[in-house]
């Protein structure tokens, strides 16, 4: 844990969030900016910066990050439907918190994007 970080200050309840789902080693809460109707980002408890650095340290992990997501999109009844999963890595991709979170979004149609 960083005392630095946002994120890691968000899973140890120093900082308030809207959690919807928690496990041993991962935390989801909604995104304060959503960027569709349902945006929840999904984090591992643990410090890492990116998606890489995480593959690279505990890939397990990963797989517990897309379980996570799996079971948040069931509780938001987007498994029908489906939902976006998103890691941005790096600056130019968008990544503003250095903790690795997957961004979960749903609930309504996604347009395509890579632009
Ligand atoms: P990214 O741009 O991929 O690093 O995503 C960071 C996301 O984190 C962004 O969608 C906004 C969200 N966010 C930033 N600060 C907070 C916060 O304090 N609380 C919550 N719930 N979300 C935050």
């Amino acid at each position: 844990m960083s005392s630095e970080c946002l994120f890691c200050r968000i899973v140890a309840g120093e900082l308030p969030s809207t959690a919807v789902h928690e496990t041993e080693t991962t935390f989801a809460f909604r995104d304060l900016h959503p960027q569709a109707p349902t945006h929840i980002l999904i984090v591992p408890r643990a410090h890492y910066t990116d998606a890489v650095d995480l593959a690279k340290n505990e890939p397990a992990l990963l797989g517990d990050l897309t379980l996570a997501a799996g079971a948040v999109a069931e509780a938001e009844g987007l498994a029908e439907s489906g939902y976006r999963l998103v890691f941005n890595t790096g600056a130019d991709a968008g990544q503003t918190v250095f903790h690795v979170h997957l961004h979960l979004l749903g609930g309504a149609q996604l347009g395509h994007f890579g632009t």
